[in-house]
């Protein structure tokens, strides 16, 4: 699945647009509301985004992988609380239906996630569930047509905006095994959307608890209707979700050093401009070769991603995820972390906006799988290939 040269380039130029016209100047309003522009999640819509990566089929664009890493990219140049609007129905919302729903399933949700009818949102994590995701607890217990789900799930993305949960919930006994996906409905009886968490930064982005009393869902809302496959399900979305976050630390970490280099010219010290000082180019410097190396290192995994993908379980596609995500996010850590150096006292104030991101960023090394999770999934899967030279070298 991918989108005409042609058609991409215009998709990614009206997102270039868009971010330079329109977010970058609102940034400022949703750090002080918390809240998104009602007028820019509509044009959010317009553009299609909501629907990115769902196939034309299916009311969506339908982009490659490559191409949502370089579209992702671009529009983390701003604030993340707008991607996050459609980032659930690109990826984690709306992908274990893709991936594993019957073609009920994906005519009845899809197009209604494509046009941004509805946000899609993925209720894994648990108040004690969290890396070990095998652990969760949320029980569906089957009666007659429907499953009864009890339980509670921790930092749900976009559950306060949601119109139905990706829900991962335990069918039968333990481990990944029991595990089955279901989709809920967020109007179902019984469905509590806690308060939004109060965070350390990314704000305009909502996160909540999702409360499950009893709530009734029909066995036809099991993807693929098969129970005891939703572990392997959230596993090859999280495969998948992983390179678009490694992209949106790339789009960030571009945006902060474009800043950094822009007030290093301008600031003034010892009678010139900072930028002229061997340390703060070091820090440039830096920044950008780490830069250059995510993100030929995401592109790579994007390429290789397409080549492999064939909705099965496959090492490679995991370790490559994995590493992107792992390497991104901690580089866009440092890339922030010497910007903020760069713009000394200013870099602590909150209008010159690097505090900011500062903050943002550094939920992407928790999110979709800790820095020590992406480690963990990497070490094991080298370790358990049949030669220890069996695996992809990205390039
Ligand atoms: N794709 C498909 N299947 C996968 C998979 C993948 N990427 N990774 C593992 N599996 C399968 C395994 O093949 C195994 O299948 P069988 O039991 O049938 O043999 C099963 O899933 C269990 O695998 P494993 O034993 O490796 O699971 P663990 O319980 O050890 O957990 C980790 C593995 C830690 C990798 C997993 O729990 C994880 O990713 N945790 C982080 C979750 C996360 O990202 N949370 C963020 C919140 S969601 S936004």
């Amino acid at each position: 699945m991918s989108v005409d040269q042609e058609t991409f380039q215009l998709l990614q130029s009206s997102i270039e647009r868009f971010v330079i016209e329109r977010l970058i100047p609102a940034e400022d309003l949703v750090e002080e509301r918390d809240e998104v522009p009602e007028d820019i999640i509509s044009d959010i819509k317009d553009l299609g985004l909501y629907g990115l990566s769902i196939p034309e089929e299916y009311g969506g664009i339908g982009v490659s992988m490559s191409q949502e890493i370089e579209l992702i990219y671009t529009i983390s140049h701003t604030s993340f609380a707008f991607r996050s609007l459609f980032g659930t129905n690109v990826g984690i919302g709306s992908q274990g239906i893709l991936m594993d729903g019957t073609t009920e399933q994906k005519e009845y949700w899809l197009p209604k996630f494509a046009s941004g009818e509805l946000t899609a949102s993925f209720a894994l994590t648990e108040p004690d569930a969290g890396s070990d995701a095998a652990a969760i607890r949320t029980s569906a217990r089957a009666d007659g047509d429907d499953y009864v789900v009890n339980g509670t799930k921790r930092f749900i993305t976009n559950a306060t905006r949601a119109g139905a949960f990706t829900l991962m919930a335990r069918t039968s006994g333990e481990g990944a095994r029991g595990i089955s996906a279901f989709i809920v409905p967020a109007d179902s009886a019984g469905l509590i959307v806690g308060k939004p968490d109060k965070k350390m930064g990314q704000r305009g982005t909502k996160t909540a608890d999702v409360i499950f009393e009893n709530v009734r869902v029909s066995k036809e809302n099991i993807i693929g209707l098969t129970p005891g496959r939703g572990f392997y399900t959230a596993m090859k979305v999280l495969d998948r979700g992983r390179l678009h976050i490694a992209a949106q630390a790339c789009g960030m970490a571009d945006r902060l050093l474009s800043e950094g280099i822009r007030y290093s010219k301008e600031r003034f010290a010892f009678g010139k401009p900072i930028a002229d000082f061997q340390l703060i180019q070091a820090m440039i410097a830096d920044s950008y070769t780490e830069l250059a190396a995510g993100l030929s290192m995401l592109r790579a995994a994007g390429r290789k991603y397409e080549a492999l993908d064939n909705g099965e379980r496959n090492l490679d596609v995991s370790n490559m995820a994995a590493a992107a995500k792992l390497f991104c996010t901690e580089m866009v850590g440092r890339v922030a972390d010497r910007v903020v150096q760069i713009f000394g006292g200013a870099g602590y104030i909150s209008e010159y906006k690097v505090e900011r991101f500062y903050r943002d960023v550094r939920l992407l090394r928790l999110y979709e799988g800790t820095s020590q999770i992406q480690q963990i999934v990497i070490a094991k899967n080298l370790t358990t290939m049949d030669h220890p030279n069996d695996y992809y070298v990205f390039g």
